[in-house]
């Protein structure tokens, strides 16, 4: 039997940039992503996203937009990971480098797909694009998706 954890992962962007970290421990090590992580019990999976923004960037957001919902399934392990996608253009705050992440703004062309999640490259044009999403990966190992499927969506 399958069950399901709950993640959270904020984008921050604006009109040209879009700030990722550098994972630096843990799950995602050496890979540039979006910043989030465990939705804690008795949490709302919008305070989940402020609080690891937060936590692993410095910024201070009162609102993310929720834009996205992706499952990750691995070969082999009985945990579905179910990651809420937020995004904002607005904060305040300064970046801080934590233990966990190493922030940095990217040109929108320049987007470092090679050293992302695999399935980063499919949903990200959609985020980009400003429409929301559902999807669902299954990863037969760590860098290779075996088969997924995703869609544009009116609501989540
Ligand atoms: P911590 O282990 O740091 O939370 N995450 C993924 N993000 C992308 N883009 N692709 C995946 O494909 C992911 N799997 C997990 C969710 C992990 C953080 O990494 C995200 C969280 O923001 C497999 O607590």
């Amino acid at each position: 039997m399958s069950f399901r954890k709950r993640f959270t992962l904020a984008l921050v962007r604006n009109a040209e940039e879009v700030l990722l970290g550098l994972k630096k421990r843990g799950f995602g090590e050496g890979k540039w992503n979006g910043f989030g992580g465990k939705v804690e019990a008795g949490e709302s999976i919008h305070d989940a996203a402020v609080r690891e923004l937060r936590e692993e960037s410095g910024l201070i957001v009162e609102n993310l937009k929720y834009i996205g919902i992706l499952d990750f399934e691995f070969a082999g392990d009985p945990k579905i990971l179910e990651v809420h996608v937020f995004t904002t253009s607005q904060f305040t705050g300064q970046l801080v480098e934590s233990d966990e992440m190493k922030p940095q703004w990217f040109s929108i062309q320049d987007v470092p797909f090679a050293k992302m999640w695999p399935d980063d490259e499919f949903w990200f044009p959609l985020f980009l694009k400003n429409e929301m999403f559902k999807g669902y990966f299954f990863y037969k190992d760590q860098d290779t998706i075996g088969h997924y499927t995703l869609s544009v969506v009116d609501e989540l």
